[in-house]
């Protein structure tokens, strides 16, 4: 073989060229379009640096995050709360590795975030150029849909495209892929406001109601049926289904429970609400007392949940013989776990829906049984008031958690409630009643990690600024990500942050405690003084070691402008109530 068939390697040039940034570029066609879907706020650390140029450009801010991972949970905090498409980006490698925890939680909770992953130049692509990696592969298992944009003149086509799919079907996150040397060259202005329709960037986007005859087969379940219930998740809250699903209860005569994500949907306080379900329902559980009408139901209606494991006490919760139906936007979850009345469709149409048709089929006698219903209900009310009441009002330190929730129960005002991952979110929707339908408690119960709280946090009072949002969270998830103190100092995002430390990995501890009978040396940490991080970061921070400081340090929480950790010393020995760690129940202290 001679030489000349050998191909002479390529320049890759050098990606330290000095870029022309002058005129329409790619960057400025991807902004013009993220502008127009109403992304005020993009989550980065300034890379791909020629988007931000553009954006700042266009009056779209940079929050710049200090890791990816928070950053991610931004963009999902933000995208819950405002229902519409948040952006986060991220440089190629590293960085990007770091978008994938984050971008599961979203996929699993179905929330759309659009991730604007670099690419190295294409010509330095599969050469081992800096920091390369095969994001394709990376993002197939955590993203909805993964494209790289090739060509200048599509990239405003290709983030149509891609907030299209996100917040379209069921919502979920999305990843496009694009190199400096595309973002840098020319692309053509496109008049994109005509282009999009008002809704264009929130969702959901399409709402679509089953066929007529499935609404009608499910009207007369429930005017059949002696004991039902509706089970409503988080797809209630993407849907904005609140008023719909409290007309269906009312002309159902029909208690309404919820999941942990679908925790906000109903009035705690309404004598057919049952709390939220699940794997929760133990000793001192609001919904202990609930479990045998829910154990005796003949009819079971989920709306918006994807009936995993914890919603459903893996799978032990409802009836056998029960009839089901299920209301979800995703064919794919109906009847994944309880075969039944397929009904595919948004949940706030297809409420509405069945609405009507419950209208011209509503008795008297129907309307009358939540009158014995509610009746039932009381009882288990005051036999759970009974028993929370002396860990509710415990003055024993360390604090009982349950007395911190009965303090926080107390704030004036609407919040925003956020929770980490393990009991914080537990205690959180377990103890904390809704009193306004359409009331927010998000968690990052998507695939349940640690350390995403305090980000999403961040993510949603962006969102809402005039609305208090208080974050709480385990010393353990708190450690993932303090860091993010400082960028909600720097961009002026003013959460409270209560810090539930109890010194070790509570849930690790129980969770072993229960299986094994032991558990391990690394469960328990060092002190930590987290008022004394707050302040090394330019918050403000107070440490609580009795329950009679709480309210003081709640005050000075809400009336501070700067971000504000209170951290409480909680009780090591308490743990929210988990059915399966009944065993591990002790006597009050
Ligand atoms: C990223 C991640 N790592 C590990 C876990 C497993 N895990 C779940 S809960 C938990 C303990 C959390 O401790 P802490 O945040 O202090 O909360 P506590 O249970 O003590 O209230 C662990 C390690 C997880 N869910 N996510
Ligand atoms: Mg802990």
């Amino acid at each position: 073989m001679s030489n000349s068939a050998i191909p002479a390697p390529v320049a890759a040039g050098t990606s330290w060229d000095r870029k022309d940034l002058a005129g329409h570029r790619a960057a400025n066609a991807i902004v013009d379009v993220l502008h127009a879907a109403g992304v005020r706020e993009i989550y980065g650390q300034s890379c791909p640096t020629a988007i931000f140029l553009a954006a700042e450009a266009a009056g779209i801010r940079q929050i710049g995050f200090r890791t990816e991972n928070a950053g991610v949970a931004m963009a999902d905090g933000q995208a819950r709360i405002s229902r519409r498409i948040a952006v986060v980006t991220a440089q190629n490698g590293p960085a990007a590795a770091l978008l994938v925890g984050g971008l599961a939680e979203a996929l699993k909770a179905s929330t759309p975030v659009l991730a604007i992953v670099q690419e190295v130049p294409h010509a330095a692509a599969d050469k081992n150029a800096f920091q390369e990696l095969d994001h394709h592969a990376l993002f197939s298992g955590c993203a909805k849909w993964v494209r790289r944009i090739n060509l200048a003149e599509r990239a405003a086509e290709y983030t149509d495209r891609a907030i299209r799919m996100a917040t379209s079907g069921r919502p979920g996150p999305v990843v496009l892929l694009v190199s400096p040397d595309v973002l840098t060259a020319p692309a053509p202005r496109r008049e994109t406001a005509p282009a999009h329709r008002p809704g264009f960037g929130s969702f959901p986007s399409d709402r679509f109601v089953p066929a007529p005859q499935r609404i009608a087969e499910l009207a007369d379940m429930l005017v059949r049926a002696r004991q039902p219930l509706i089970v409503a998740g988080g797809g209630v809250h993407h849907s904005g289904a609140y008023a719909e699903l409290a007309q269906v209860r009312d002309l159902a005569g029909a208690p309404l429970a919820t999941t942990n994500m679908g925790k906000g949907a109903i009035d705690d306080g309404h004598p057919l609400s049952l709390g939220v379900i699940g794997n929760t329902m133990g000793t001192r559980s609001p919904a202990k007392f609930f479990q045998e009408y829910i154990g005796q139901a003949d009819l079971v209606v989920f709306v918006g949940t994807r009936t995993n494991e914890n919603g459903t006490a893996s799978w032990t919760l409802f009836p056998h013989e029960a009839a089901y139906a299920q209301i979800d936007i995703d064919p794919e979850e109906l009847g994944r776990n309880y075969p039944g009345l397929r009904l595919p469709g948004d949940a706030r149409e297809t409420l509405a829906a069945l609405a009507q048709a419950l209208q011209e089929r509503s008795t008297p006698e129907l309307r009358g049984r939540a009158q014995a219903f509610a009746e039932r209900f009381a009882t288990a009310r005051r036999r759970h008031a009974e028993e929370i009441r002396p860990y509710a009002a415990c003055d024993a330190s360390p604090i009982r958690p349950e007395r911190l929730m009965a303090e926080l129960d107390r704030l004036p005002g609407e919040t925003t409630w956020v929770a980490d991952a393990s009991y914080s979110s537990i205690w959180m929707v377990q103890y904390l009643a809704c009193r306004r339908p359409g009331s927010r408690f998000l968690a990052p119960r998507g695939i349940a990690g640690l350390g995403w709280g305090f980000p999403m946090a961040i993510g949603a009072k962006l969102a809402e600024p005039d609305r208090a949002v208080v974050c709480l969270t385990g010393d353990g998830g708190f450690a993932h990500c303090w860091a993010e103190l400082e960028t909600a100092r720097r961009h002026d995002v003013p959460v409270i942050v209560v810090v539930l430390n109890n010194g070790v990995l509570g849930f690790q501890i129980n969770a072993e405690e229960s299986r094994y009978g032991r558990h391990t040396e690394v469960c328990h940490f060092g002190p930590i003084d987290h008022a004394a991080i707050a302040r090394a970061c330019g918050c403000a921070g107070v440490a609580v070691e009795t329950p009679d400081a709480l309210a003081p340090a709640l005050q000075q929480a809400l009336a501070s402008r700067a971000p504000f950790v209170i951290d409480v010393r909680t009780d090591p020995a308490a743990f929210p109530p988990i059915t399966a760690f009944e065993s591990q129940l002790t006597a009050p202290t």
